[in-house]
């Protein structure tokens, strides 16, 4: 038998891969360094389709019809250059070496430049959907040669998620690293997203009063609205779960220090070398960190600072309202500057990203999945050469709508001492973009007088410098 596709690699993402490609009728070489592994997924779900267990790489190659398709889903990094190394040898020019995993762009461009060399193709894929995504249609964002899409597109777009009007989540997005890139940037916006609820979650809890039981019951409400997501669907039940062995709210006695595997922090690593504002996925990275910061947190426990105390009914439920509000225009903030990461660093590879096809693959499958999406989709294919999400006049016209209630939610955050870094710095980004003129003009005074490096002038062409030392004439650098 030959198989149309193999899968090495069969932890939970890999077998769940195999076993998509499986039930959606191909035949699928399997492989894994730890042979019980393979031995396991084809014992439990071999009724599902085709499998062939493979023992060696030997074996597995050999299973794979030609062109070779090979799908590697190990542990990113070190594993995945140690399983490069052992199948490229193997393998001959025009078959395809395709990484699932969740590397970093950079490696992906290096590994596909060094098996480019010897004529195999190196697709490096961002995957999103988690485990469920796996098996039942994951967001799938592939970078890579024309070609190797050609041979790879129609499979992935059989395996993947399809959006609500039936479209595949599933689009060549451009060469080398472009896939893995997108789906860093995907993983930073995220973070993002997941710390803007928790701030909404924290002040409905602390300044409105309510319990986790009645702030997943607002989400729920949330969620048949505009901000209808995964993300927001999954928080209304987390919140509304109840701790069996102690009866009480299960955020509650969940530890308070989040963790993370390192895509936000390139996301924001990234958007400094990039000179790209990303400020409310840095704070998102902050967050974490902060919360992570154990010691610290209980050497300031002390510090002053007000009590949140909590509203009246009536005053509740309207305060919900806003920070409803506060939510949704953060979430299009953050939208734009992980969009605007993507134009960056499509721009700076020679990548030529399509925004729309970006968006229209992340509305289904992934995990920042969102009806939301589909606007932006939209936004971008109206207008390819939109610069900010901010400038779509929906978008505009929503934030115009909300920013009463948003800068409301902020004041109240301040006044009642409840930290929201995220929702403070989609503020500021806004205010920030919309000042006609900044403190930058003083900044640039300051650096010219400290350090000589000059200025340019609102009315005249050219660098200069002013004499700070000496007469405070003007001269031109
Ligand atoms: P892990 O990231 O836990 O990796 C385990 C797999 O890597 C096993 O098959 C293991 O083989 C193999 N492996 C290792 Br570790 N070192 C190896 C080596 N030197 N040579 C060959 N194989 C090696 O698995 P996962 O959680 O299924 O994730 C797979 C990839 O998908 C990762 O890159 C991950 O970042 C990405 N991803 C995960 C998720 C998710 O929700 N978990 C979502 C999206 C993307 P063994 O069985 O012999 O130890």
């Amino acid at each position: 038998t030959s198989a149309q596709i193999g899968v090495t690699g069969l932890a939970v993402m890999g077998r769940n891969l195999a076993r998509n490609f499986a039930r959606n009728g191909y035949t699928v070489a399997v492989h894994n360094r730890t042979v019980s592994r393979t031995k396991a997924l084809v014992e439990e779900f071999g009724q599902e389709g085709d499998f062939v267990a493979a023992e060696t790489a030997e074996e597995f190659v050999a299973a794979l019809e030609r062109p070779r398709r090979l799908v590697v889903m190990v542990k990113a990094g070190e594993p995945t250059d140690a399983v490069i190394q052992e199948f490229a040898p193997l393998l001959e020019p025009g078959d395809m070496i395709i990484d699932g995993g969740n590397a970093h762009f950079a490696d992906t461009r290096r590994r596909e430049r060094e098996l480019r060399e010897r004529g195999i193709h190196f697709v490096g894929a961002g995957i999103s959907g988690g485990e469920e995504g796996a098996l039942h249609g994951p967001s799938i964002m592939p970078g890579g040669s024309v070609e190797s899409y050609q041979s790879l597109g129609p499979m992935l777009e059989k395996i993947s998620a399809k959006a609500a009007d039936g479209a595949p989540c599933v689009t060549h997005v451009g060469p080398d690293g472009a896939g893995h890139f997108v789906k860093m940037v995907h993983n930073g916006i995220e973070y993002a997203d997941m710390q803007l609820i928790g701030e909404a979650y924290q002040l409905l809890r602390d300044v409105a009063g309510y319990s986790p039981a009645q702030i997943a019951d607002i989400f729920r409400t949330w969620n048949t609205g505009r901000l209808d997501s995964y993300l927001i669907e999954i928080t209304a039940e987390v919140l509304s779960h109840v701790d069996a062995a102690t009866g009480k709210p299960f955020v509650d006695v969940v530890v308070d220090q989040a963790e993370q595997k390192g895509t936000g922090r390139w996301t924001v690593q990234i958007a400094l070398d990039l000179g790209v504002p990303v400020s409310g996925i840095a704070e998102a990275v902050f967050a974490r960190s902060l919360s992570g910061h154990a010691a610290l947190r209980s050497a300031s426990r002390d510090l002053a600072g007000p009590q949140p105390s909590a509203l009246s009914e009536p005053e509740a439920a309207a305060f919900a309202d806003r920070v409803e509000q506060a939510l949704y225009a953060s979430k299009i903030v953050s939208y734009t500057q992980g969009f605007h990461e993507i134009a960056a660093g499509s721009e700076e590879y020679g990548w030529d990203i399509d925004l729309g096809a970006v968006a229209s693959i992340w509305r289904g499958g992934c995990i920042i999945r969102a009806a939301f999406l589909d606007r932006i989709r939209a936004a971008y294919d109206a207008r390819p050469d939109l610069p900010s999400l901010l400038s779509d006049e929906t978008f505009a016209r929503e934030i115009a709508d909300a920013q009463d209630d948003w800068r409301e939610v902020q004041i109240a955050a301040v006044r009642q001492g409840v930290a929201t870094p995220g929702f403070a710095a989609a503020l500021a980004y806004y205010d920030g973009l919309r000042s006609p003129r900044l403190p930058a003009a003083l900044t640039q005074g300051q650096r010219d007088f400290f350090g000589a490096h000059t200025y340019r002038r609102v009315d005249r062409e050219g660098a200069f410098h002013t004499l700070w030392g000496g007469d405070r004439g003007e001269v031109t650098a």
